[in-house]
Formats: structure tokens, sequence, C-alpha cells
């Protein structure tokens, strides 16, 4: 129930989406408070916002706000330690990006251990789905797929690679010598850029600590050479353990294609079991889609009067299932509570990353058993169920979770209003289904993606990815920036909640190409028959962008580097720090990276100009913050026609 000094969000400057602002009307006629009211009550520090506040020791924190009239000669501010703005506000950063680097990669190490038991043959659970993949990765961890017998070469034992593959990819987290295996995958003048500047990663987690060590009080204290620390972690992470994690999953999953889904809290059935998959890591939510579709469970959802069950997703759990199975999308991040404000959400079940507390708070109000499954994850609350998932018993793990959620759907309780907005939507593109659907290669016809940015149909590519934030308008500065973009004849590629947003606007469709394209974009996409918009995935799958971007590079025609192409990254609503790793990554890798919201460098203006500015003439790619999202996409465009006019392209 909402505290006393509680101010109310108004609905319609909450979001721009009709089933959102629904649903904030609600929770605030049962009295529910919600994120978006939170944020009317507290608002940010003015200091910490600027990035120049620090707590690292007991003798601050220290806080070094920017004077309201800007520094006039000499910047003398200093913690008690003596530590600068640009220290404080560099420290901070590469703190961000630990931690985000940390979230993604300890998800891939956890698919890892997954793959690990599967290559061991210690579950039964899991398989591999796509030997495909499984062949095309096994070189990228220097295992040989064919062996040499009397002179002659034959194909290698499936479970043999297998197992090299799982023994490999573990290692990349924590060999002692040399560097990570994966990084390679990056194309060779970029590895070799890397090289030289001495960021190339040797191991996940050793960047990761390394991160920890040198902002701990009194180490590293030198902006630079805490940025060129958080470009290996950043690396590591993108490079390397997102990397793996997604290659890992289509391996045991299968690699998505497109495949037609649904979204927003519309997808929810009043007459149905509904359970609600939120988090990230598929391993969980593989093994629920599977429980569900079982037939013991769909008779006893019967049994217990239900029409069927109703399975849909929040943030990227979502998009792992969407993209490999097509299962519906109930919403975003800042949809998460408005899913048990409808009354009709019998279980949700929960993993890691981004999920509220407050969502125990909620569920308390309503009939909704809230169900946490990952050690690393718990919560406080004691209407919290916590069922341990177990890679070694999934299955059973997974129908316990089911049939807890139809045991449920007798007990609701308050007035069931679930919102009758939903939109179709294709999903689920990856690196081999755009080279399939763009002509079967990146170079050579009418149709391929190369030929096209080169003939200028398509001016540019833009991955816009990244989270809701309620320091924003739920929505809006994602399909802002993007409608910009493709009016422009920019292609879009999305992951994350940026996708969600996308698909609740109606932008993952073909058909919206004619209505929101420039017409270049436009005769491509009718063409071909694809959306605009092109769904990739879940976070971790921001990889299929930078191997996207490897693959338009070795088509050749367009440099011979990520930074030589026409191409800029964008997170119009971030919040998390996994959206300041990817930001890094990206930018590390040759990307222009503009965010939206506000950037924590605005304290130490110094720093934020090495960000913004000096770390173009290291990588080739580097930060901006704007959070006007016209001016954001326009930004970004600028960019992709200055990269045309060094190729000679432009027209
Ligand atoms: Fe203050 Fe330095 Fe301690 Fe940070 S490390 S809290 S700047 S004394
Ligand atoms: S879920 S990290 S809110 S995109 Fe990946 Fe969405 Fe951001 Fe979480």
């Amino acid at each position: 129930k909402k505290a006393k000094a509680m101010k109310l969000a108004d609905p319609l400057n909450a979001s721009i989406d009709p089933a959102t602002q629904q649903m904030i009307k609600r929770a605030q006629e049962l009295g529910v408070e919600t994120v978006f009211d939170r944020a009317e009550t507290m608002k940010p520090c003015n200091i910490g916002i600027q990035g120049t506040c620090c707590k690292n020791c007991a003798m601050g924190p220290c806080r070094l706000p920017l004077p309201k009239s800007g520094i006039e000669g000499e910047d003398t501010r200093k913690g008690l330690c003596g530590a600068t703005a640009n220290t404080i506000a560099a420290r901070n950063f590469a703190r961000m990006v630990a931690g985000g680097a940390s979230a993604h990669s300890d998800h891939g190490r956890g698919v890892a251990e997954v793959f690990l038991s599967v290559a061991r043959k210690e579950t039964e659970d899991y398989h591999i789905k796509d030997y495909h993949k499984l062949l095309a990765i096994a070189p990228h961890f220097d295992v040989a797929t064919t062996v040499t017998v009397d002179g002659e070469t034959q194909d290698r034992d499936m479970d043999e690679i297998a197992l090299e593959v799982a023994e490999k990819a573990m290692n990349e987290w924590g060999k002692p010598d040399s560097e990570c295996l994966y990084i390679k995958r990056a194309p060779e003048a970029t590895y070799n850029r890397w090289k030289e500047l001495g960021v190339l990663p040797r191991n996940v987690d050793r960047e990761i600590v390394e991160i920890m060590h040198r902002t701990h009080m009194g180490v590293d204290q030198d902006y630079k050479n805490l940025i060129k620390q958080s470009t290996r972690a950043a690396l590591a992470d993108g490079w390397v353990g997102s990397m793996i994690a997604t290659d890992l999953q289509d391996v045991m999953f299968g690699t998505p294609s497109p495949v037609q889904s649904e979204v927003n809290l519309g997808i929810m059935k009043a007459d149905h079991v509904n359970l609600v998959v939120h988090g990230h890591e598929p391993i969980l939510s593989e093994m629920i889609v599977a429980a569900c579709q079982s037939k013991e469970m769909m008779d006893y959802a019967a049994e217990k009067g239900a029409k069927g069950i109703q399975l849909g997703g929040i943030c990227c759990t979502a998009n792992e299932l969407a993209q490999r199975h097509g299962v519906p999308i109930v919403g975003t991040f800042l949809q998460q509570e408005l899913a048990i404000i409808t009354g009709a959400c019998d279980a949700m079940v929960v993993d890691v990353q981004c999920i509220f507390q407050n969502l125990a708070n909620v569920a308390k109000c309503f009939h909704t058993k809230l169900i946490t499954t990952h050690p690393i994850a718990r919560m406080e609350q004691n209407n919290v169920i916590h069922i341990e998932f177990d890679e070694h018993h999934a299955m059973e793990d997974a129908k316990r979770i089911v049939r807890m959620a139809i045991d449920n759907f007798e007990n609701r309780k308050a007035e069931v209003m679930i919102p009758t907005q939903k939109e179709t939507q294709v999903v689920g593109f990856g690196v081999e289904s755009i080279e399939y659907h763009l002509g079967g290669s990146f170079r050579g016809s009418y149709y391929t993606l190369n030929d096209n940015i080169i003939n200028g149909r398509i001016r540019g590519i833009a991955g816009v990815v990244g989270c809701n934030n309620a320091r924003t308008k739920h929505n809006n500065d994602h399909i802002t920036v993007i409608k910009e973009l493709i009016k422009n004849d920019v292609i879009v590629l999305t992951t994350g909640c940026s996708a969600i947003a996308a698909g609740m606007a109606g932008l993952l469709s073909p058909e919206c190409a004619a209505v929101h394209c420039g017409p270049g974009l436009a005769e491509v996409c009718e063409t071909v028959g694809i959306p605009p918009v092109l769904h990739l995935g879940s976070c971790v799958d921001n990889s299929r962008i930078l191997l996207a971007a490897t693959e338009v590079v070795k088509a050749g025609g367009l440099g011979k580097e990520i930074k030589d192409l026409p191409v800029a990254g964008s997170a119009p609503e971030w919040m998390s720090e996994k959206a300041i790793s990817i930001g890094h990554y990206f930018v590390t890798s040759g990307v222009y990276t503009v965010f939206g919201v506000t950037m924590p460098v605005d304290g130490a203006p110094v720093f934020r100009d090495h960000l913004y500015n000096e770390l173009e003439g290291l990588y080739g790619g580097m930060w901006d913050c704007e959070p006007d999202p016209v001016k954001h996409a326009q930004k970004m465009i600028a960019h992709i026609d200055k990269k045309r006019q060094e190729l000679g392209i432009d027209k």
C-alpha cells in the first residue's frame, strides 16, 4: 500500500502506452504504489547524478558538485584523500562497467556450466539442439571439427567437440595466461588496434576484479588509466561473456529465426492460468516453456477450470522466449508491477537482473505467487517463495512451479482488469537470418545489406537498445528515436526493453515500413519482407549486433573496421550498469554511442571530454549524451553521414 507522503504520477505523462496508462490509474485507484509514483516522490541526488560523489572509504562520502558558474581557472575540488573530480567520476564509471560486465558474464558462465553438464551427459533435461551452430563456433575456441586418420580428413565425433568447446568456454572466465580466445572474432584491424593499445582482455573474471582493485581507495588515480581498464572489462563482456552466452544458448535452445508473436499486457487472458517469467536467463525459462506445453500440465490446468496456460515474459527473459518459441511478451522493465496489478497474474517467476524488490509488496495486494529461483537473487519479504532451480532436475523444478501457478488460478480475489492492447510482432533475427533474408550473403546482389548501404537505399545501421527509466516517459524516447532513424532510411537493430517497446508501438512488423520509413529503407523492407526494426533478442544478444557489424566489415566495400561503417548506437532510456558496460564495448569497438536521460559524468568536464571526444582518436567510437530524442537521433544520423562521406558513398 502506498506510503502517506507518496505523490501520484500522472498516467498520461508517465507513459506513451495506453495499456500502461490504464494500469497506473488502476493501481492508484486500488492504493497500490508503483515505480511511477515513487519517481514523483523521490528525486535523484544532484551530486550523484553528476558522477562526483565518492563513498569508496569511510572518510567520505566526499561530494564534489560542479559549481553552477562552472570552473574558472584551476579545478581545486578534491576529496579528503585528494581524489579529483575526474578520478571520482572515472572510478564510479569503471565500477558501473564492472557491475554490468559481471552481470552479463556471470549469466554467460551459468550457460557454459549447463553446457558442460550437457557435454558430460550429466543432465537429461537439456540437449544440443543446433549442431550446426556448435560446429560454427568450435573454431573460435580453437577446437578442431575434423581429424586426419590415415591421411584422410574425417568429421570429428560431436560429443568430443561439445566437451572440448565446453571446457574451453569455461576457461575464458579464469585462465591464468594469454588472452580470451573469443576476442579474435572482431575484425582483424580492430583486434590489432586493441593489441597495440594494450586492452585485450586476459580473462573475464580478472578484468572485473581488477576494476574493483583499481577503484579501491588509494589505487588508480588517473582517469585515462581507469578507462583503459574499463575497456578491457567491457570488451570481455561484449566479445566474450555475453557472446558465449548467446552462442551456447543458441546451441542448446536453437538459433532464432523470425517468428510471429504478440506483445503488451493484453496478451494475458482472464480465463487462462497466467504465468509470467521475468529476468534474464533462458536456462530456467526454457524448461518452463516445455513444462507448460506438457500434456500433464495442460490437463491439470483444465481440471482446475482454466482454458489453458498463458505463458508470458517480461524484460530479457521475454526476448529469449519470444525469439526462440514465439512466446508472447507481457511488457518492458517498467511494466513488471503492472502485470500483477491486472489481478490475473497467478504466478510470477523471477531469476536475475532488473527485478524490482517492490514486486513482493505488490504481490501481497493480490493473489499472485512470487517465486524466486536463483541462489544469488532472493528477496527478504516473507510472501516470496524460493524454489531453487538446478539444471540436474530442471524439468521437475519447472513442473513444480507451473503446478503452483495452476493451483493458484482459483484464488484470484481482486477484480481482474487486463488491458486490451496488444500488438503483433516479428521477432528473432540474428546474424544468420539477416544474411538469409537479405540475399543469402552480405554483399553481391540487389538484396544484400552492404550493397544497399553502398547504393544509399539504406543510409546506415543503428543499434537501439537498453532499458526503460522512470525518470523519462515510458517508451517515448525509444519510439521517437527509432521512428526518426527509420524515417531517414537508417535500419535499426534492437534488443532488450527497447525491442519490446518497438514491438508495443507496432514497429516490429514488415507492414510498418510503408508507413514509417524513408523511401530507400521502405523499398528494401518491402522487397525482402522484413521489418525496418529488427529484433535481435536480449541484452546479452547485443553480441549479435557486434557480429552483424563484423560480417558487414568482412563482406567488404565499407572499410576495414567497425569504426569505418556508417553505424551508430543508442540507449535512449538506459538505467542499468549493464547498459554502461554495453555502451563502453560499443564505443571501444568503434561505434559512436549516444545515451539518453543523463550520464553521471557532468561533474567532471575533463573526464567527460575524454569519453565524449578523446576516445574517438583511440578507438574510432566515442560516447555522447542527448536527452532530447529527436536531437539524439539526428546526432546519430549526422555521424552516419560523416562515415558515408569518409567512405566516399555519400550522395
Ligand atoms: Fe573521499 Fe578519497 Fe575516501 Fe573517496 S576515497 S570517500 S574521495 S577520502
Ligand atoms: S532487461 S537491462 S531493463 S534492457 Fe535486459 Fe531491460 Fe535494461 Fe533490464
